[in-house]
């Protein structure tokens, strides 16, 4: 009789990494992100391996965990996560706005901590079972590789500041150097884009707005589809337009643009979900969100009003099996799933990989931000995205191993951060005084 082994021992490793001067509607990126990994051994000598977003409100909540999972065999791990959720709860404990206007410091309550148990105990289940997690989740394995979209950003000058951002980290082609350069004009965009497509293969992309002017970031998307006219090109500018403004910018350089994620947000009492529908109504345009379905209770109201055709359902954000529920419903109704992502290390990059791969229907190319972070793995035989896409491996659970000294450096650096959450508004200080986020004014427009 095979028996099945138990969890010996959890691990929760807070780490850091490097990022560059990136510019959203909520500010500027620090020169460091962090992340949480968790670490799940078993009394067969495997390890499960999770990552999960950073700062000590998600640490906290997984070091609760740890009770629940301890000595129990890893084939319970649906009802190790029942129970964790019967006893602990959610930690989101936000009013409902959620992310719907993209204040950063609302997405602890967005990010649901006990994905990373999911993840962890899936790894190790998979191990055990010598599957790959794709082949054990949802509705089982639908494609061998999943394609990733090129996620460009506009970037600031990070000299204009005393941070210690990286800059010739990387000279080994023209991607390594230019995505830590300045980059705010159309050219500089269209020059990013040509670099991530020559080292990753991408075939669609996507361009962080909510930083100039929205004319001017129409422009750089007109420009990018003259470039590649055969690419999928999104903008997304977290919902910094008005209504009327996104209705006008899509009239006037719509073609270029094949869909558009979060256009326009909450304005004059109307929710994100209701404006979303009449920009629909307006312009025909297809909507990716994740900002105004990120749980159950809102998708209800979203899919409902017709407000959005492509749901950006984070793991994260939704669980593994709650992310794939998702894409089950989309398809049945001819929607479309896709994955929303922020910073992070090449575990998140293997589970994503891993759930697209289980994911049902003509899904979009999932965002990723690791192209920023590439050369930062913490794993062994980290998987690499070639000609836009990954290629699920034939390893089983995520296909990855930790890499101890690499996790340990990655540790390090963080005990030397003074600040463990995200504050966009800190960097964007050295470049504006004063500067605060506003949920309608792009980050250049002040
Ligand atoms: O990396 O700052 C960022 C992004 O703007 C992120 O925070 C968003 O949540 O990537 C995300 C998006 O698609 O809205
Ligand atoms: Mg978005």
């Amino acid at each position: 009789m095979t028996i099945v082994p138990k969890v010996t021992d959890v691990r929760i490793i807070p780490v850091a990494g490097y990022d560059s001067m990136l510019l959203t509607l909520s500010g500027a990126h620090y020169p460091y992100f962090t992340r949480n990994i968790v670490i799940i051994s078993d009394d067969s000598g495997n390890k499960g391996i999770a990552e999960i977003h950073g700062g000590d409100p998600i640490k906290e909540q997984l070091e609760a965990y740890k009770p629940f999972i301890l000595g129990r065999p890893i084939s319970e791990y649906r009802s190790i996560l029942n129970d964790i959720k019967k006893h602990l709860g959610y930690l989101n404990k936000n009013k409902g706005q959620g992310i719907q206007e993209l204040d950063i410091s609302n997405l602890q309550y967005v990010v649901h901590a006990e994905a990373a148990i999911e993840c962890a105990l899936l790894d190790l289940y998979g191990k055990f079972l010598n599957l790959p997690i794709c082949d054990l989740i949802g509705e089982g394995r639908q494609r061998d590789k999943v394609e990733f979209l090129g996620y460009l950003f506009y970037i600031a000058d990070s000299k204009k500041t005393n941070l210690p951002y990286l800059t010739n980290d990387d000279d080994s082609d023209e991607w390594g150097k230019i995505r830590r350069k300045e980059t705010l004009s159309v050219q500089g965009i269209v020059a990013q884009a040509k670099a991530a497509q020559k080292r990753y293969g991408f075939k669609c992309f996507k361009l962080k707005g909510g930083v100039l002017p929205g004319e001017e970031e129409m422009k750089a998307v007109v420009a990018l589809h003259e470039e590649f006219p055969k690419a999928r090109i999104n903008l997304d500018p977290n919902g910094a337009w008005s209504l009327n403004e996104a209705i006008q910018l899509t009239r006037k350089y719509g073609e270029a643009l094949t869909y558009a994620e979060d256009p326009c947000g909450p304005e004059n009492g109307f929710s994100g979900r209701e404006v979303l529908s009449y920009y629909k109504n307006a312009t025909n345009k297809p909507v990716a969100t994740n900002m105004v379905a990120t749980d159950w209770k809102q998708l209800y109201p979203a899919l409902n009003m017709k407000s959005v055709d492509i749901v950006l359902a984070d793991p994260h954000f939704w669980g593994i099996e709650g992310s794939l529920r998702v894409a089950s419903i989309l398809n049945d109704w001819n929607l479309t799933w896709g994955s929303h992502s922020n910073n992070h290390f090449d575990i998140t990059l293997a589970l994503y990989a891993q759930v697209a791969a289980a994911a049902p229907g003509n899904i979009t190319p999932i965002d990723t931000h690791f192209i920023w972070q590439d050369g930062q793995q913490l794993c062994d035989n980290a998987l690499a995205i070639k000609d836009g896409y990954i290629t699920i491996p034939k390893r089983p659970g995520l296909g990855i191993e930790i890499n101890e000294e690499k996790l340990a450096a990655a540790h390090e650096l963080y005990e030397k951060l003074e600040f463990h959450g995200r504050d966009d508004a800190k960097a964007m200080q050295y470049l504006i005084d004063d500067w605060k986020f506003d949920p309608k004014k792009p980050t250049l427009v002040r």
